[in-house]
């Protein structure tokens, strides 16, 4: 069986669809950091629906950590294969939005080039939560996280993303280039914001000249992305090998639902993305609440009660009559009362988040889920917590979600059997739960004393009580009779 590259596909042989343009005739135009599964099922498929008008928008990928992707695609002419899939349905499509691939640690040097490269006139993000390197409650760059402070010592590169744009957005002042858009695609509240706070601060600590001329030309529009894309597995590689009749050495498999909500801000132009439908809005903040609060928080929620309960796959999961019940109620009764988004029918959302879920086709971990809690618990469960407490409003299921993040810090099922906390936080975590457990309470209070995660509600007394007695609950009956008995 022949491998995927330009050649394979002009034989025209295999059910997958082909990209309709000329890939000779397309340039780049985009520099894209963290080119994982998601970025390469999500942004780069809407970029792909373009480039046979606007040939001049492909997109050079960067990978911060990792050479795995570069060495996967490189053979493949960056070409890869996007199988959407839906219980039995299967359809398959080749994306040649990707021209190329660059690894370049640890001073990230010709990732820095191609931003300051003149035909780049857009970066984009999805390098997840933590590459932030944010304070996780308030928002703010953590000027104390390790890769931060190698980054102001060093002279040359960068290998932090705030760290990497803010060098890069500084060669492009010293040679008098035009400023460009930054377009944050992470699962973050006011993400456009965040970012342009923490490469703001950044530079700030630099040469608060660079920090001026950041914020009066470069643009960082918000963003809420969304399409479910479990990580490859070597099962997926061999079913679309199968399908396809050639091989692909990284693949992605996703669901047919895809959405993208973009602040129009663009100060170097654009690809006329709403034609490929995309939603261009003045205001990404609705959606982003929505998005991170009802779907994020169901997942975090349903990954560590789904973990405990024993349960691999996301659709395993809310295959359980109890687990599907809390979350339901969970979405209609505790979120989305706290929501408000112009022009969308919330309650049909969230039923269509559910079928989503219970897609049997997916295999989406619960552990993948549960990876970075530290990073993901305060804008997808605690803000919402907050608002129903601004109101005098209950939020016990919320309240047991956290209360299970916090179980499953403990590494540990209800049967003993143990798993890895994969977390920026984990050395932290881990000591914590080695140093109190079995006292529970002990355990509990001194995850909820973390301000970094809990902010303002490490101080409120009927959160706490309120968490501990969750967790109480978890401990001594498991997270099925937990889910069951709460109200
Ligand atoms: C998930 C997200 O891994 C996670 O934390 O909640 O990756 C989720 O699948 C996407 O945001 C869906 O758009």
């Amino acid at each position: 069986m022949g491998r995927l590259n330009s050649k394979t596909l002009e034989s025209g042989k295999g059910p997958a669809k082909a990209p309709d343009y000329d890939r000779g005739a397309i340039s780049p135009g985009i520099v894209h950091l963290g080119i994982g599964a998601f970025h390469r099922a999500h942004q780069a498929v809407y970029i792909d629906d373009r480039l046979g008008e606007e040939p001049d928008w492909a997109i050079i990928g960067a990978s911060l950590r990792r050479g795995d992707m570069r060495e996967a695609l490189a053979p493949q002419d960056f070409l890869y294969t996007l199988a959407i899939r839906q219980g039995d349905e299967i359809s398959a499509r080749v994306i040649g939005a990707i021209v190329d691939i660059l690894h370049a640690p640890p001073g990230n040097l010709a990732v820095i080039e191609a931003i300051a490269a003149p035909q780049t006139r857009i970066v984009t993000l999805t390098v997840t939560e933590k590459a932030y390197c944010r304070n996780p409650a308030t928002g703010e760059l953590n000027l104390d996280h390790p890769e931060i402070r190698a980054d102001l010592e060093s002279g040359g590169g960068a290998g932090s993303v705030p760290g990497l744009l803010a060098t890069a957005l500084s060669v492009r002042r010293q040679r008098g280039m035009p400023p460009l858009t930054v377009l944050s695609c992470d699962n973050l509240p006011d993400n456009g914001g965040t970012l342009s706070r923490v490469v703001t601060r950044f530079a700030e600590a630099r040469d608060p000249a660079l920090a001026r001329w950041i914020g009066e030309t470069i643009a960082f529009p918000s963003s809420m992305v969304d399409r479910i894309v479990p990580a490859t597995t070597d099962a997926d590689r061999a079913e679309i090998a199968a399908l396809t009749g050639y091989e692909d050495a990284w693949p992605v498999v996703t669901e047919p639902f895809s959405q993208w909500v973009v602040e129009d801000r663009f100060v170097a132009g654009r690809p006329a993305l709403e034609l490929a439908g995309v939603i261009m809005t003045n205001d990404v903040g609705p959606f982003e609440a929505m998005k991170l609060r009802l779907l994020n928080g169901s997942h975090s929620a349903l990954a560590y009660l789904g973990v405990e309960a024993g349960y691999e796959t996301v659709a395993d999961a809310v295959a359980d009559p109890v687990l599907a019940a809390y979350l339901e109620a969970m979405m209609r009764d505790e979120i989305t009362p706290m929501l408000d988004v112009p022009g969308v029918d919330l309650a049909a959302y969230a039923r269509a988040l559910l079928e989503r879920f219970a897609n049997t086709a997916l295999k989406h971990r619960t552990l993948q889920i549960a990876m970075d809690g530290s990073q993901k618990i305060p804008q997808r469960l605690l803000g919402t917590i907050r608002d129903r407490m601004g109101e005098g409003r209950p939020h016990g299921r919320l309240t047991l979600a956290v209360a299970a993040w916090i179980r499953h810090l403990s590494g540990e099922r209800g049967d003993g059997s143990p798993y890895a906390i994969e977390d920026p936080m984990a050395e932290e975590l881990s000591r914590i739960a080695e140093m109190t457990l079995p006292d529970v309470p002990a355990f509990g209070n001194a995850m909820l004393d973390l301000r970094p995660v809990f902010g303002d509600l490490s101080g409120n007394e009927n959160f706490r009580d309120a968490v501990l007695a969750q967790l109480r609950i978890l401990f001594d009956e498991g997270a099925v009779t937990a889910m069951a008995a709460v109200r």
